[in-house]
């Protein structure tokens, strides 16, 4: 099925949307999914086609952003377990195909908890998405979700940290007089990297680490820019007067990182330097990115074909038990 030498192509950040779930989605949230609206709802047999054109033999499905962050404490949990049931029957029409990442309604911290436990080991799903700031305010390392990431550490599954737009303050502030004229600046364009490379650095200083040593947090979009950053990063959060961190090390041991919506041979040549190739994971980012460069991409880069077989199936079948 695949180009690459017959090898298991698995994308691990592609995304649908449930119609229920994006009900509630509002104002720039609302907008998010507009221009890949046909592809992103298809879950069956145009999905597949586009697949087995490109070269997929597996995806992981997540929903878009900003998923069940958004959600309140009161009805978020209900919406996101009937959201994951219906992922679950996506999944079981075509098994070989499609798996999943469980959304958690994150405003309500223990039982995103037991929703990601019922998640995993109910409808087999391989971990769960995250997407940014719950509630539109709150950074993931908040105390009050360390629930969610003890329930991870025991299940052993990761938790995909995935960008959200940025909160409304740093968006008037930071973007708000571009993004009529461009839209991409609120999000993939800087916006959602600002935000989730934001989330991923305090993780690290929230000392979640210390307590859960195997937590396992992955980030798309090459890092979010943090391979590029770590040295620097590490330099200035070890000065005098700072608490210190051990960045690059919790960076290399406890995240990984995937190529989605990133297809730059001297961006993924530089996390490899930085941080090997067991760590690094394939992914697309469909619809928002198109499948068919992305295993083309992976074909023709210079790079020796044991660490090509890491990325493109070796390390997500450990990760993600598949
Ligand atoms: C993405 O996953 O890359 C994405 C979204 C929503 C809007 C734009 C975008 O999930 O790039
Ligand atoms: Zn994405």
């Amino acid at each position: 099925m695949s180009i690459l030498d017959n090898q298991r192509v698995i994308a691990i950040e592609e995304h649908y949307y449930d119609e229920d779930l994006t009900k509630h989605f509002q104002g720039r949230d609302g907008m998010l999914g507009g221009f890949v609206k046909d592809k992103i709802s298809d879950v069956g047999v145009g999905r597949i086609k586009s697949m087995d054109e490109a070269g997929i033999d597996v995806q992981i499905l997540s929903h878009g952003a900003p998923s069940a962050q958004k959600l309140d404490a009161d009805t978020g949990p209900g919406i996101a377990a009937a959201a994951n049931d219906r992922l679950y029957e996506i999944c079981q029409a075509n098994p070989d195909r499609l798996a999943g990442f469980g959304a958690l309604a994150t405003a309500d911290p223990t039982s995103a908890a037991d929703e990601l436990e019922r998640s995993v080991t109910k409808l087999g799903f391989k971990g769960a998405m995250i997407h940014g700031l719950t509630g539109g305010e709150l950074f993931i390392d908040d105390p009050q979700f360390w629930p969610i990431f003890e329930r991870a550490e025991a299940l052993d599954v990761p938790i995909y940290l995935h960008p959200g737009i940025p909160h409304e303050n740093v968006i008037d502030v930071y973007l708000s007089d571009y993004i009529e004229k461009y839209p991409g600046f609120l999000n993939a364009g800087w916006g959602f990297t600002m935000e989730t490379a934001t989330a991923g650095i305090r993780m690290a200083l929230s000392g979640i680490f210390q307590k859960y040593p195997n937590l396992k947090i992955i980030l798309g979009h090459l890092g979010e820019g943090l391979p590029f950053l770590m040295w620097r990063i590490d330099l200035a959060l070890n000065r005098p007067g700072n608490d210190g961190v051990e960045f690059r090390k919790i960076f290399s041991n406890n995240f990984y990182i995937t190529t989605s919506g990133f297809f730059s041979d001297p961006a993924l040549m530089l996390c490899i330097q930085e941080m090997g190739a067991d760590h690094i994971l394939f992914a697309i980012d469909y619809p928002f990115v198109p499948n068919e460069p992305g295993p083309k991409w992976m074909e023709r880069i210079m790079l020796n074909s044991e660490d090509k077989a890491k990325i493109l199936h070796g390390n997500s079948e450990r990760l993600l038990k598949m």
